[in-house]
């Protein structure tokens, strides 16, 4: 997978060259380029930003330093367009934006299959939206938030999609473990783990994970799965496919004060 990342701020990047992500750089699994976006500036003090049309507090982001970074990181004409019937062979240009669709861990494993991953990070209100559609002719375009809250650039957002999307590369170290983890989590949270010693400062380890009861312990961890994702998201719960669950985990979730109801979990009324 290439990457590439242009930035007014490409030194907030240089961390995503360590860890994980350095090894598959290492192992040439992963390239990854951060452009400083003020090198695609002609002028002499190499202006990114200018004042809206329209009035409004803040500065919007100029569109030709865009045209000219992203047109800089497209493969060569030659290259373009040759080959590939079906499916969209351009990069994907990832816009975060709090405007955006919302990161998920699905959006990361769909992204991990692509060959080449652009990331536009813009500061201040905005970049100027005609930079969004010309992008359209030459990127499959996707506007992308990690949640409903304010930062000040995209450096942050694009930090952890870069990490979230390249553990999942194949072939990078660690993704074989990743992919079984997340083939056991269905949508829920995980369960709590806890190490030596067993007792710490009149804290206590569950006794059953104790036991050597295998079995017993595989029903207490699937337990409290069940009690943190309905204490902490319930809204996960809502989306939780229940139509083949064994009658252990239905007892569990009856504890908790839900039922089966054509496949879905439903919240008993009377339930604290
Ligand atoms: N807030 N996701 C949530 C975001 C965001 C702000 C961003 C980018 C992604 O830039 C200002």
């Amino acid at each position: 997978m290439r990457i590439d990342v242009v930035s007014i701020f490409p030194e907030y990047l240089e961390p995503l060259k360590l860890s994980l992500i350095g090894k598959a750089r290492q192992d040439g699994l992963l390239s990854l380029d951060v452009h400083d976006l003020r090198d695609f500036t002609t002028d002499r003090h190499r202006t990114v930003d200018d004042t809206p049309y329209g009035g409004g507090a803040g500065m919007v982001m100029k569109p030709e330093p865009w045209a000219q970074a992203l047109e800089s990181v497209l493969p060569p004409e030659a290259e373009r367009g040759a080959a590939e019937t079906a499916g969209d062979s351009r990069p994907v240009l990832i816009v975060p934006s709090p405007a955006g669709a919302r990161f998920t861990q699905a959006m990361a494993y769909e992204l991990a299959e692509e060959e080449h991953l652009v990331f536009a990070c813009g500061r201040y209100e905005g970049i100027d939206e005609r930079v969004l559609d010309w992008s359209r002719e030459r990127f499959d375009v996707r506007p992308v938030s990690l949640g409903d809250y304010v930062l000040n650039g995209g450096e942050v957002a694009v930090m952890a999609m870069v990490e979230a999307i390249g553990r999942l590369v194949p072939g990078v170290v660690g993704n074989a473990e990743s992919l079984i983890e997340e083939s056991h989590s269905d949508g829920l949270l995980e369960y709590p783990v806890y190490t030596k010693p067993s007792s710490w400062r009149e804290h206590e380890v569950p006794e059953v994970l104790l036991s050597g009861n295998h079995g017993k312990i595989a029903r207490w961890r699937r337990h409290q799965q069940f009690e943190r994702t309905a204490e902490r998201r319930p809204d996960l719960l809502e989306e939780f496919d229940a139509t083949a669950l064994p009658g252990a985990d239905r007892e569990a979730f009856a504890q908790l004060g839900y039922d089966v109801v054509d496949g879905r979990l439903r919240r008993r009324p009377e339930a604290g």
